[in-house]
C-alpha cells in the first residue's frame, strides 16, 4: 500500500492501483468477493465529527449528532438559534460546538432541561421591606407596601393620615397618626368610638356638669353653659328685688323677697294679688260712717283751732317777753322815756319835754330796743 495508492473502488471489489514509484500505471482486476472495513482500516474519508460505518462493499459517513453535512463534511448545528435545543423555556441556550448548554433562567431552579420557579417570599430570598407584603410570581417576586405605608416595596414609609386628612375621622375627633395605621378619640365634650362621635348632654347628668342650683343648663355642641335662673344676679346669687325697687307689687302691697324672687302682699286694707290691690270695702254700718266722717271733720276743725291758738299763744309769750325786755332796757339806758309814749299810757313822774324830743327819743328807743331785743317780734 505504500507504493500503491488506491485508485478506484467498485461496489464488487474491484480495486485500481498505481504506483507512485515507476509512474507506470497498472491496472489490476480483481475479481474477488471480500469486503473490506474502510472504517476500521482508516480507509473512509468521513469527516471528522462523523461516524464511519462499515458496509457490505462499502462504508458510509452520518455525521454525529450536533453536527450537520453529508458525512464527509459535517459543521455543527446551532441549536439554539434553530430552535431545536432541548432547554426549558425558563432558560438560557448556549450553543457549543457539536451541542448545546442550558442554564434556569433567574428566578428558576433546575437542570435547565426543566426548570421551575422559586419562592423567593417562603425561601426568604426577596428583599421588600419589612412593612411590605411579598407576593411569589413566576420566575420572580413582587413587593406590595402593607396598608398605611407607601413606597416601592422594599422601602417603605408610614403614611399620616391624620395630615393629608386620609383619616376616618369623625370631624369631632382628634387623629393620632400612627404606624401603619391612625387612631381616633373623640373631642372633650363628645362620646364615641373616634369615628363616630356624638354630643353629651352634659344637662342630664347631675356631675358632668358645674351649674349652681340656681342656673339653668343648657346644652351646646361639643359643651354646655351655665345661666343663671330668673331671680338670680352675678354668679347667681339672690337678687332683693324689694331694695332694688325692680318689684312690680302695687303700692299699696309690702314686698317680700324670698330666694330667687319676691312676693306682693296687699297692705292691710286692700286685697289681691299683690301686684294689684284694691281697698277692701267699708264694712261698718252707715251711721258709723255717717259719725266717722263728722268726727272726721270735727278733728280737722280742732286741729286747725288749737294749732291757732298755739301760734296767738306763742306770739303773746314773745311779744310779753319783748316787752320786759324793753322795759328792762330802758331803764338801764336810764333814758327820760315815758313808758307811755311807748305803750301808750300816762306817766306823771317824768319831767316834762317837749313833744318833738319826746319823739326824738321815742324812735331812737325804739329803733335801739327793736335792734337788740325784738328782732324776732318786729319781723
Ligand atoms: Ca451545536
Ligand atoms: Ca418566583
Ligand atoms: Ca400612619
Ligand atoms: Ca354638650
Amino acid at each position: 500500500m505504500d507504493r500503491w495508492r488506491q485508485l478506484h473502488r467498485s461496489r464488487y471489489g474491484n480495486i485500481s492501483y498505481y504506483s507512485n514509484s515507476n509512474r507506470q500505471r497498472a491496472q489490476l482486476h480483481l475479481y474477488v468477493d471480500i469486503n473490506i472495513d474502510e472504517c476500521a482500516t482508516d480507509m473512509d474519508n468521513c469527516a471528522e465529527h462523523a461516524t464511519c460505518t462499515d458496509i457490505e462493499g462499502s462504508y458510509s459517513c452520518n455525521c454525529d449528532i450536533g453536527y450537520t453535512g453529508d458525512g464527509t463534511e459535517c459543521i455543527d448545528v446551532n441549536e439554539c438559534e434553530l430552535q431545536v435545543d432541548s432547554c426549558d423555556e425558563n432558560a438560557n441556550c448556549t450553543n457549543i460546538d457539536g451541542g448545546h448548554n442550558c442554564s434556569c433562567l433567574p428566578g428558576y431552579s433546575g437542570n435547565g432541561t426543566y426548570c421551575y420557579d422559586i419562592d423567593e417570599c417562603t425561601t426568604d430570598m426577596d428583599n421588600c421591606a419589612q412593612k411590605a407584603t411579598c407576593t411569589n410570581t413566576d420566575g420572580s417576586f413582587s413587593c406590595m407596601c402593607s396598608d398605611g405605608y407607601t413606597g416601592y416595596g422594599v422601602v417603605c414609609y408610614d403614611i399620616d393620615e391624620c395630615e393629608n386628612n386620609s383619616d376616618s375621622c369623625d370631624v369631632n375627633a382628634d387623629c393620632n397618626n400612627t404606624n401603619g395605621s391612625f387612631s381616633c378619640s373623640c373631642k372633650r365634650g363628645y362620646s364615641g368610638n373616634g369615628a363616630t362621635c356624638t354630643d353629651m348632654d352634659e344637662c342630664l347628668g347631675e356631675v358632668s356638669n358645674d351649674c349652681s342650683a340656681a342656673a339653668d343648663c343648657l346644652n351646646t355642641a361639643g359643651s354646655y353653659s351655665c345661666h343663671c335662673k330668673p331671680g338670680y344676679g352675678t354668679n347667681c346669687s339672690d337678687v332683693d328685688e324689694c331694695s332694688g325697687r325692680s318689684h312690680d307689687c302695687s303700692k299699696n302691697a309690702e314686698c317680700l323677697n324670698i330666694e330667687g324672687g319676691y312676693n306682693c302682699q296687699c297692705s292691710t286694707g286692700y286685697t289681691g294679688n299683690g301686684k294689684v290691690c284694691e281697698a277692701l270695702p267699708d264694712v261698718r254700718g252707715p251711721e258709723e260712717q255717717k259719725t266717722g266722717e263728722n268726727g272726721s271733720n270735727l278733728g280737722l276743725i280742732s286741729g286747725v283751732t288749737v294749732a291757732g291758738f298755739l301760734v296767738v299763744a306763742t306770739l303773746l309769750i314773745i311779744g310779753f317777753l319783748c316787752a320786759l325786755k324793753i322795759r328792762k332796757h330802758s331803764k338801764s339806758m336810764k333814758v327820760p322815756l315815758s313808758i307811755n309814749v311807748a305803750f301808750g299810757k300816762p306817766n306823771h313822774n317824768l319831767p316834762a319835754l317837749s313833744e318833738s324830743t319826746k319823739q326824738t327819743r321815742l324812735t331812737l328807743l325804739q329803733r335801739q330796743i327793736q335792734k337788740k331785743t325784738c328782732t324776732k317780734v318786729s319781723v
